[in-house]
């Protein structure tokens, strides 16, 4: 509260400073100050009564917490309700919204505000899994690396368009099993979209979901499921940039360029 007046007084005496060589605009500067320590004063003037009510709401309370086994404790009870002035500073903020609203709303507004953008961060990058499923998702991260039994990690060999080749570790959940197990996928799915929030999308048949074999081309001994991973060589995606979550697949056959049919930073599984 005090801030709110110092930077009024302030901006004020800034003003004052940076204009009085300015005779023609003195007068209106002085008007202006003038509006501005009325405001001033009437801010004041609302505070006064609240503040003094802030202690007396404190006392009353304190009085309720006697052991006070009479209709008195009632009474004293009613009075505290009609006043509108209850336990919690919140309450009291209730009283006085009207004389109040610069201070107690700003801060109401604020909290509100880096509310609601937590909840819109931990929604943008959570997994969500819709369409033909019996059960919508959307899986924070925590939630999907609880998921032990369908945990999956490998090194994935990829080539991409352009013929270059490596491997990459991965690790994160089988995509099937995600969908069977945790979404109970629909009997009548025939796609599995997987969109990214930079617009990419990839298209899968569920054969293509369900094939649990996908092979690296230098390594007979590997088989891989598709799979939505949240670390990438040991490392988790970072939640600064979007989702933290890959889409990777091995390759069907030798040749097989798997690498971009990888979805980076994916913002939606949609099954059709
Ligand atoms: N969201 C998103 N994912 C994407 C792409 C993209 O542009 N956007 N490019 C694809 C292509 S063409 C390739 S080769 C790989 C690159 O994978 P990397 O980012 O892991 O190197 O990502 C694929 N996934
Ligand atoms: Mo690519």
């Amino acid at each position: 509260m005090k801030k709110s007046i110092f930077i009024v007084l302030l901006a004020t005496s800034m003003c004052l400073a940076g204009c009085s060589s300015d005779a023609g605009k003195i007068s209106e500067i002085q008007a202006e100050e003038n509006r501005e320590t009325a405001t001033v004063e009437v801010v004041e003037e609302a505070r006064k009564p609240n503040e003094q009510k802030v202690p007396e709401a404190k006392s009353d309370v304190s009085a309720n917490d006697m052991p006070v086994e009479t209709d008195e404790k009632t009474a004293l009870d009613e009075s505290v309700k009609s006043e509108g002035v209850h336990w919690g500073n919140e309450d009291v903020t209730n009283d006085y919204e009207n004389n109040q609203s610069v201070f107690v709303d700003s801060n109401a507004v604020e909290k509100q505000e880096s509310d609601i953008e937590e909840e819109l961060i931990v929604a943008e990058n959570s997994l969500k899994i819709q369409g033909l499923v019996e059960t919508d998702l959307s899986l924070s991260l925590e939630e999907l690396k609880a998921m032990e039994d369908i945990i999956f990690e490998g090194d994935f060999y990829w080539l991409n368009s352009f013929g270059t080749t490596g491997h990459t570790h991965f690790k994160g959940v089988n995509l099937w099993k995600l969908l069977e197990t945790r979404a109970s996928i629909k009997s009548e799915a025939t796609f599995v979209s997987v969109t990214a929030q930079d617009g990419y999308k990839m298209q899968f048949t569920i054969d293509q979901v369900k094939k649990q074999d996908y092979i690296d081309e230098t390594n007979p001994d590997a088989s891989f499921p598709i799979i939505v991973a949240w670390e990438e060589n040991k490392e988790e995606y970072s939640t600064d940039k979007g989702a933290p979550f890959k889409l990777v697949v091995g390759q069907k056959e030798a040749g097989d360029t798997n690498k971009p049919q990888w979805v980076s930073d994916i913002d939606k599984i949609i099954v059709e």
